[in-house]
Order: structure tokens, then sequence, then C-alpha cells
């Protein structure tokens, strides 16, 4: 089966942080695991690259838009590649491309009477790039998420009737309970969808925004920024010159953050319903990273966690498995340099230390060889069926929050089980004792199988670790989601490389 991932496409008007290298990580995480399972992937993230606080972040730089926006878009894609994210499509909405596909939609529903100006008094948060009602504001009259009173604008503009389509979504996410996913954010839409929907304004007057998709019907107007962003996820595939369209866009996913659940699960199922097409096939709607203790991450608080820095510190997959290993599907989840930390010395202590005492031991007593597994009793042959078990049935389920959540919470149970196995075991007792030969290799290629099954399910997670892994027990074949227990070739080679986690040198 062919898949289809989306993070959202991402504001350039400062540096990528934590929560954009969260989601994009989580695609690729999502992409790995689907791989495994043996389905093709087209993953799509990207830069956002109109609208009005883009072009206030242009006009206080100094630089021309283009080269603004390639600086500040190729910070972001920069990033990913370092994070090891492997996505087939870098999004820049200000790409001809995208542009052209902008204007037919437009010009579609214009043309088929979808489309009506007036005027306009409204309440604008440049943060949101929204429109809000009076209700939507806290006690101060300001914007809950940006702690700043919208600006009171009044102008002509162009508009999209959504509430037509109100009863039909509200069909829709009905009858599709895995629509939305955790099924709370499918909730707090169905309480979106009680009151009638206001008209979506869908332009900007060029007198106030430049930096945007024209109107194709008056080259006074750019295109309202969310209308043309949301575009992307179809104009990516090529939308309206791609025979192949359907077949991508019918297993399509959303990530999203549950600040824009709004525009993804009310505006865009019903630009799309315009346009004949069905919206996504799931939409997976995760918290947000806040600090430890529960605070805000700030720059005048000092704790925001710049994934750079952590990288620097920690190496790419210790942050990947702390970030899926973390994420609560209830709420948000905290993050802190300390919980970063933390988390890499689990994965130390817990994987990387077993390996090397395992292969050291095979380099020490059995020629650097996998010894072999005759003397296997019920309790060592539990164990590795246990974990491959696990794993199986974990990777038959489809990509989810709750799939690669429960994947790496079953990695860290999986490598505590063979800990405790291998310390109950005593293998280095046993290596001094001749009588006890077959004992003794029988532990040692259980420990090393179950290390193999480990290695293979973090694939998706920790990607260079995984391999590492592997390589260091012989098997360099692809990695795929088949988890047969005491499937590691007796007599194989084992090489012990250097540790997988070191430790840290701590200022
Ligand atoms: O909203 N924790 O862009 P944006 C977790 N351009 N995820 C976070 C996060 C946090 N603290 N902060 C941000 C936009 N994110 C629009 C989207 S899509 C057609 C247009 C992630 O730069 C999360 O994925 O504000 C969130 O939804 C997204 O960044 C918002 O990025």
């Amino acid at each position: 089966m062919e898949k289809y991932i989306t993070t959202p496409i991402y504001y350039l008007n400062g540096l990528p942080h934590i929560g954009h290298a969260y989601t994009s990580i989580l695609g690729d995480v999502m992409k790995k695991f689907e791989q495994m399972r043996g389905n093709s992937v087209y993953y799509s993230t990207g830069t956002d690259e109109h609208g009005q606080k883009n072009q206030h972040s242009i006009e206080a730089s100094g630089l021309s838009a283009e080269e603004f926006l390639k600086r500040q878009s190729d910070n972001f894609k920069n990033l990913f590649v370092d994070l090891g994210i492997d996505f087939d499509y870098f999004v820049r909405t200000s790409k001809p491309e995208h542009k052209k596909i902008v204007q037919e939609i437009l010009q579609n529903i214009y043309d088929r009477g979808l489309i009506v100006k007036k005027s306009y008094e409204g309440l604008y948060c440049e943060g949101c790039e929204q429109f809000k009602k009076k209700s939507d504001l806290d006690e101060n009259g300001c914007c809950p998420d940006h702690k700043v009173a919208p600006k009171a604008i009044s102008e002509e503009n162009y508009f999209f009737k959504l509430e037509p389509y109100r009863q039909w979504l509200i069909e829709h996410i009905k009858s599709n309970p895995d629509w939305i996913q955790p099924a709370k954010y499918a909730n707090e839409v169905l309480g979106m969808l009680k009151e009638p929907l206001e008209d979506l304004c869908i332009s900007r007057p060029k007198s106030r925004v430049w930096l945007g998709v024209e109107l194709p019907f008056d080259k006074d107007y750019v295109t309202y920024i969310w209308f043309d962003a949301l575009v992307n996820y179809i104009s990516t595939l090529n939308y309206g010159h791609n025979p192949d369209f359907d077949k991508l866009w019918a297993n399509s996913n959303h990530l999203i953050a549950k600040d824009i659940l709004k525009p993804h699960c009310i505006y865009w199922p019903i630009m799309l319903h315009a346009l004949n097409v069905a919206p996504v096939k799931h939409c997976f709607v995760h918290g947000y990273w806040i600090g430890e203790g529960g605070v805000k991450m700030s720059k005048s608080l000092g704790n925001v966690v710049d994934p750079v820095e952590v990288v620097n510190m920690l190496g790419v997959d210790a942050l990947r498995f702390y970030l899926i290993n973390n994420m609560t599907l209830t709420g948000d989840s905290q993050i802190s340099i300390d919980l970063l930390k933390q988390g890499y010395k689990m994965l130390a202590n817990n994987i990387g230390n077993l390996q090397m005492r395992v292969l050291k031991m095979v380099q020490k007593n059995l020629e650097g060889k996998v010894p072999s597994k005759a003397g296997m009793n019920a309790d060592d042959k539990k164990l590795v069926n246990d974990i491959a078990d696990r794993f199986t049935r974990i990777y038959s389920q489809e990509m989810s929050l709750e799939t690669v959540s429960e994947l790496a919470d079953s990695i860290v149970k999986a490598g505590d089980a063979t800990n405790a196995y291998f310390a109950a075991n005593t293998p280095w007792v046993l290596a001094k004792d001749p009588a006890q030969r077959e004992r003794f290799e029988a532990v040692v290629y259980t420990t090393l199988d179950a290390l193999r099954l480990i290695g293979c399910a973090m694939y998706p997670l920790t990607p260079s670790t995984a391999k590492k892994i592997e390589r260091s027990l012989g098997c360099c074949d692809e990695i795929k989601a088949e988890f047969k227990a005491m499937g590691l070739i007796e007599g194989s080679n084992v090489e012990v490389g250097d540790p997988l986690f070191p430790i840290l040198e701590e200022k």
C-alpha cells in the first residue's frame, strides 16, 4: 500500500524549535514504521512562507523577501536533515508550482459562485493569522495563545461560506471515529460545530499584506494564508494534474498539534468537500511540549530546549527516542535538558551497557562468534518469544500516536526483561566453568537474540543505533518488521564497536 504523511508547514518568523522538530521527527518515525510493515510512504514537511507574520519579519530583517525566506526555510530543512528525517518533499509555499494550484482552486470555487465579496469588521490575531470572536478571547481581551489583544480591522474582503457544510462535517466526524485521533480532539471539533460557522475570509488587501498568492480574480488582493497553506497538502501531490492523486490521497495522514485543530478539521475538510475531494484519511493531533514543572518554555525563563544544542550534547537518537517515548497522548508533555539527559542515561543503561557487556563476553570467550543455541531452556525461549510476539503485535497495527508510543514503551520493557535475564543467569560465572559451556552459550545466544529483536524494533525511533546494533550482530539485511525468535545465525561474527551511548561528560 502507498501512504502519504504530512506535517504542518512552519512559519519562518523564528528558528525551528523543539515543537517543530517533534512533529517532523514523528512523521519520520511513522514513515519508517510503515516502511518496515512493507508499505511505501511519501512524506512531506516544509515551510509556510506567506502572511502578515512572515511579512513583518522580512521587513524587520532588511533582507529581500526571497533572501529572508530562503535563509529561514533552509534553517528548517537543514535541521530536519540533521535529525535524520527522511522527507520525500520539502514544501515551500513560495514555489510557483504551489501558487499555481492555489490559484486554480480559488478560480474553480469562485466560478462556481462559492465566494462572495463584502465589507467586514473583525478582530485579527497576527500570531494565529486568524480573525477572532470576542468569545475566543481571555478575560483581558487577549488571544489565549499569544497573550496579545487582536487588532480591530475593517476592510472589504472575499469570503467562502462554511455554514452550508456544517451538517455534513458533523456526520463525517460521527461516522469516521478514527478520522481525528485521539478522540478527545474529535469531540473538541464537534463542540466547535455546535454553533453556526462564520464565513471564512479568504483574502487580504495588498495594502495590508503583500506577501501572499495573488487572487486570480482580483489583483488587489492576496489569498488568506491558511487557505494557501492548507492547499500545500494537495499541491504537493500536484492536485489537478496527477492521475495518481486519488490513490495517494486515499491513504493520507496529517500530523498536527492541538493549536491548529480548527483550520485542519473545519476549514480544510470543507475546502476539500467544495472541490469534491474526500477529507484526509486520518488527522493525528498531539499536545504541546512544555518546560519541566509544567511551565511554558520562554526565553525569559531560560527553559527553551534548542534541538541543535540537544543534538550536539546527546546525539540525534537520544532526542528522537525521548520525544516519542515521553509525549503523552492525553495532554502536554514536559521537556528540559535535565529530562533529556535522564532519557539518555536510561538508554545507555538499558540498551547500551547490555550490548557492550554481552559483545565483550563474546569477544573474550567465544572467539567473536555467535554461540550455539542448542542448550536453550524453556525460560530462554520464553524471553525471546515474548519479545518477538510483542513486537509482532505492535507492527501488525497501523501507525498512530498510540502505536509509536507503545513501541517506545515496549523497547524499554524488552530491554528491562533482557537485563533482568542476563543478571539472573550470571553468564560471567558460567563462562569460568567448562562443565557449564552449553548453558553459557545458550545464555549468551539468548541475550544476543533479544538484542537483535530490540535493535530491529528500534529502527523507526533511533535509526542509526538500530543499524549499529544489527551490524554488531552480523545482521546487515534490510530492517523489516519480521520478528522471528531465535533467528540469529550461529557462528556469525559479532563486532564490538564504540558504545552506543557513551558516558556523558558532565560540566
Ligand atoms: O501553525 N509542542 O505554523 P507554526 C509541540 N504555519 N509541537 C509544537 C509546539 C510545541 N510546543 N510548537 C509548535 C503554523 N509545534 C502554520 C501551519 S499547516 C497548513 C500551517 C508544532 O510554525 C506543531 O506541529 O506555528 C504545531 O501544530 C506546529 O508546530 C505549528 O507551527
